[in-house]
């Protein structure tokens, strides 16, 4: 696709507050859907944002450690060449700093700021049947209309604070990391509990550790972690993938999960235990979430996923000197990776360090939060700082918490309180016109963001063009092919060891009351894309257009 920037804006509003697009959200996804139907179609937009810069998750998870597990050279916008070509990575993985210093790059790169508000939190957006407008208004009373409506609220934007009495009597000060305030938090000579093992404690705890006087991490469920093996970015290996930029997309379109590598073709049982012994080895020395394509039936086999847990423990337990931690760390109640894997760098070892101390809030849960701290049913800890690292209300929260109302005034809460109904994570049936950028029911969150991010993008783009081209003004999904869709989401789920992870966010289980549905696609970013394309080259096929 050209970057192509019109001399004029083309984002001027027909009348006041009338734009072709509204889009919610100014991270990843906002980003590149108003460089698209600005700059390619030539649309008038508007972009929403509720902080004061650009970002989305990136600018609000500013906790300590935060850090990409997905590689940065493919963890980066791949439709303009010029960018990619011109942009250099210093790490590995990119901390949170650097990724914000590459959106804001995109953001001045494309001249995109001009047409996005920041500080302007949506509140509810109402269709209008009769005059095919959606209607949004924000916190401050503002209303704003425009044909289309894409949200670009990201997957895990809407936090969750863990309703635990006492929590307004704590007399110390506590932060959830998706929250994090921009200045910082100090934790020198400071008493801190973490409560939270998920990816964002697993790479929030050694950067704690290392300043605070005593760090207590409350675990429910131990996790599995893998050493990311993060390091400088390599001159070498940097040149290398700029001459090979195009293979290296090329790959990730063509891969389940959006990463440049692929999964092995290897059983783990079809091997003999030394060879796998030796694979295993070797991709815990190389690190990261490439660990999961060791073998090709690791997510789908739980006899081979059960050697891949025997292994990582074992690995742990070299780690940990204490063998009642190292107990604690690997009493694993679900299959590796059936949760979203953390990767991380010296989060086991830092539980060797005098200053930390592990406590198990699955045997001895937490009771209550006191003005000193926090009493689990065994023990009280007195604590200066609660970290918070318990995660979000995924994929369905962001879209929850706008009021979103669709045809005769329904509302998606209600329509969506057993669970997500979307048709190919794109679409509502109900919600004409309006497009979820990586809604539940696409691959989202199982995939490298960006690659399903511009992968929605485009794909919303051209069906856009497709509608201007022909005078059509309004697309819905169909309800039939919403209800077909939400069934091939359900059994691509249960074709894999996802599920049997209770307490996973990918099916709600970390939010009280919230339904219990798988809501990723887990048929693979690949066989997704074909499925959009061959929609796309049937006409819109599911979806019902009309002039
Ligand atoms: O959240 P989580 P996260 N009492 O939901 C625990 C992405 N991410 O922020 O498992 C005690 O995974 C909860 O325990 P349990 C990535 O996709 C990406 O860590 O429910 N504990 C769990 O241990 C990731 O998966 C990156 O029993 C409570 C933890 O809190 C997603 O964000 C970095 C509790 C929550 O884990 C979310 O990760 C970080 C309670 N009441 C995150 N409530 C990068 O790539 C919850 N917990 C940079």
């Amino acid at each position: 696709m050209p970057d192509i920037i019109p001399e004029r804006s083309a984002s001027s509003p027909g009348r006041a507050g009338d734009w072709d697009a509204l889009i919610i959200g100014a991270g990843f996804s906002g980003l590149y859907q108003l460089h698209s139907l600005r700059d390619r179609l030539g649309l008038s937009v508007q972009v929403l944002e509720a902080g004061d810069g650009v970002g989305g998750t990136w600018y609000w998870n500013r906790y300590p450690g935060a850090r990409c597990d997905s590689e940065s050279y493919c963890y980066s916008y791949s439709f303009s060449d010029e960018l990619q070509q011109e942009w250099n990575w210093s790490e590995r993985y990119p901390e949170q700093p650097e990724i914000m210093r590459y959106l804001n790059h995109v953001a001045d790169r494309f001249d995109l700021r001009r047409d996005i508000r920041f500080g302007v939190r949506v509140t509810e957006a109402r269709y209008d049947e009769a005059a095919n407008r959606w209607h949004v208004t924000t916190e401050a009373g503002e209303q704003l209309t425009a044909k289309f409506l894409i949200t670009a609220v990201g997957c895990l934007s809407s936090a969750n604070v863990p309703d635990i009495p006492g929590l307004e009597s704590f007399t110390g000060r506590w932060y959830h990391t998706g929250q994090w305030p921009h200045d910082g938090v100090d934790f020198t000579g400071k008493r801190v509990g973490l409560v939270g093992t998920g990816s964002t404690g697993i790479q929030a705890t050694p950067v704690i550790a290392a300043t605070a006087a005593h760090l207590a991490v409350f675990q429910r469920t131990p996790n599995f972690s893998v050493p990311a093996r993060n390091g400088p970015m390599a001159d070498e290996f940097q040149r290398e993938v700029k001459a090979n930029y195009g293979e290296i997309r090329r790959k990730m379109r063509a891969t389940t999960n959006g990463h440049p590598y692929s999964i092995s073709g290897r059983s783990a049982l079809e091997v003999a235990a030394e060879e796998r012994q030796a694979l295993y080895e070797a991709a815990w020395e190389q690190g990261g979430l490439q660990f999961r394509a060791t073998f090709q039936d690791l997510l789908v086999n739980k006899a081979a996923n059960d050697t891949a847990v025997e292994f990582i423990r074992s690995k742990i337990r070299q780690v940990v000197k204490d063998p009642a931690v190292a107990d604690m760390l690997t009493a694993f109640d679900h299959p590796y990776a059936a949760k979203r894997p953390p990767i991380d760098t010296e989060y086991f070892e830092t539980f060797n360090r005098d200053n930390v101390t592990l406590v198990d809030v699955r045997t001895s849960p937490i009771e209550r939060i006191t003005p000193q701290g926090i009493r689990t049913r065994d023990g009280e800890y007195d604590l200066d700082i609660i970290v918070f690292a318990t995660g979000f209300d995924a994929m369905t929260g962001p879209l929850m918490r706008i009021g979103i109302h669709g045809r005769d005034g329904r509302s998606m809460k209600d329509m969506w309180n057993a669970g997500p109904r979307t048709y190919l994570g794109l679409q509502v049936a109900g919600f004409p016109n309006l497009f979820t950028i990586t809604g539940p029911g696409s691959p989202s969150v199982l995939c490298n963001m960006p690659v399903a991010i511009e992968q929605h993008v485009d794909w919303i783009t051209d069906c856009i063009a497709y509608m201007r081209e022909r005078g059509l003004e309004r697309i819905e999904a169909t309800a039939d092919a919403a209800d077909k869709w939400v069934e091939h989401v359900n059994e691509a789920a249960d074709a894999t060891l996802l599920p049997l992870a209770a307490s996973s966010w990918y099916l709600g289980a970390n939010v009280p009351g919230k339904p219990r549905v798988f809501m990723p696609y887990a048929g693979g970013m690949a066989r997704y894309r074909d499925i959009c394309n061959d929609v796309a080259t049937k006409g819109y096929e599911g979806f019902s257009l009309g002039g």
